[in-house]
């Protein structure tokens, strides 16, 4: 259990790994490694079925600390940044659907965790950007490449020229967090969700592979990997279950067991 991201599982399944550096989740070096071992913990955890990773009813993150930042030389950067970096790997390649709940500001590295997840929701003060153009940097764990992936490299290109931050309105307009809601329910609703995944077969892991992985390949090379994940979604014994049940009782009724 890290000082600054704790993880937490529910008789569910779900995992809320929260981030709790007051008073805005400002990312130290400490924050960024406390993440990625959460992260490991997760995806080693065959008890966690799903995950929502959260700042607290206030604030999401304000990004990387600056004060931090200020006295970081390049050589230091250079040797530790892509360490960093390392941690929202080990987020994204989660095997379990990831939701990101969004309170107040999300910006810098906080945004560039919550593009890390399958899933953005927002609350309705929700604040998302990347200022780092403000400092004199630019985005360092992923904000120039999940986020022109997602919203497109126009859109991209003027939040990270510009620094910009976007509120949840606008956010869900250009497809950067996918639901709107107050804050006092933004938790529970993406804990909601995360339960209607943690009840799903084993082969949702498989078809996030195959869309995450499959994005990055050539089609050819996607079609393959889906091939090789579909055929093995059927040695499965969910698989067995799911087709057996909608025979036996209509669709939607199996429960699984993600095995
Ligand atoms: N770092 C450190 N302290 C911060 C902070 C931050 N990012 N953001 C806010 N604070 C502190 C403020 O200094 C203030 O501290 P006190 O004065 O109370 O001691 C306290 O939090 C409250 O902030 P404000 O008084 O400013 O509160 P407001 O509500 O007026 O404004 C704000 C909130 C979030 C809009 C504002 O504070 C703000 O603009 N904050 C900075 C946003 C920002 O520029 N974030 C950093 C972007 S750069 C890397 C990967 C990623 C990154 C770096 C490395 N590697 C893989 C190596 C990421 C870089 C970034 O995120």
């Amino acid at each position: 259990m890290g000082e600054f991201v704790t993880v937490s599982v529910d008789e569910d399944g779900v995992a809320t790994i929260r981030l709790d550096r007051a008073p805005v989740n400002a990312l130290n070096r400490q924050v960024w490694a406390e993440l990625g071992e959460a992260a490991v913990r997760c995806g080693s955890d065959d008890d966690v079925r799903a995950v929502v990773i959260w700042g607290g009813p206030k604030v999401f993150a304000a990004g990387a600390d600056i004060k931090e930042m200020a006295e970081t030389s390049f050589t230091e950067m250079y040797a530790h940044g892509a360490g960093l970096q390392e941690s929202l790997r080990e987020l994204e390649r989660l095997p379990q659907v990831v939701i990101a709940a969004i309170t107040g500001y999300a910006l810098g590295g906080g945004c560039e965790i919550a593009l890390a997840a399958d899933f953005r929701f927002a609350a309705d003060d929700a604040k998302l950007g990347q200022p780092e153009i403000l400092l004199g940097i630019i985005p360092g764990a992923g904000g120039t490449q999940r986020l022109a992936r997602l919203v497109g490299i126009q859109k991209a290109k003027h939040l990270v020229y510009s620094g910009d931050s976007v509120t949840a309105g606008e956010a869900a307009e250009m497809g950067l967090v996918d639901t709107v809601t107050t804050a006092d329910d933004v938790y529970e609703e993406a804990m909601a969700a995360a339960r209607r995944y943690a009840r799903g077969p084993y082969a949702l892991r498989m078809a996030k592979r195959a869309l995450d992985e499959g994005a990055e390949l050539d089609l050819d090379a996607a079609l393959r990997l889906e091939s090789t994940l579909f055929a093995a979604s059927f040695a499965t014994e969910d698989a067995r279950t799911g087709m057996r049940s909608f025979i036996e009782e209509g669709p939607g009724r199996a429960r699984f067991s993600q095995r």
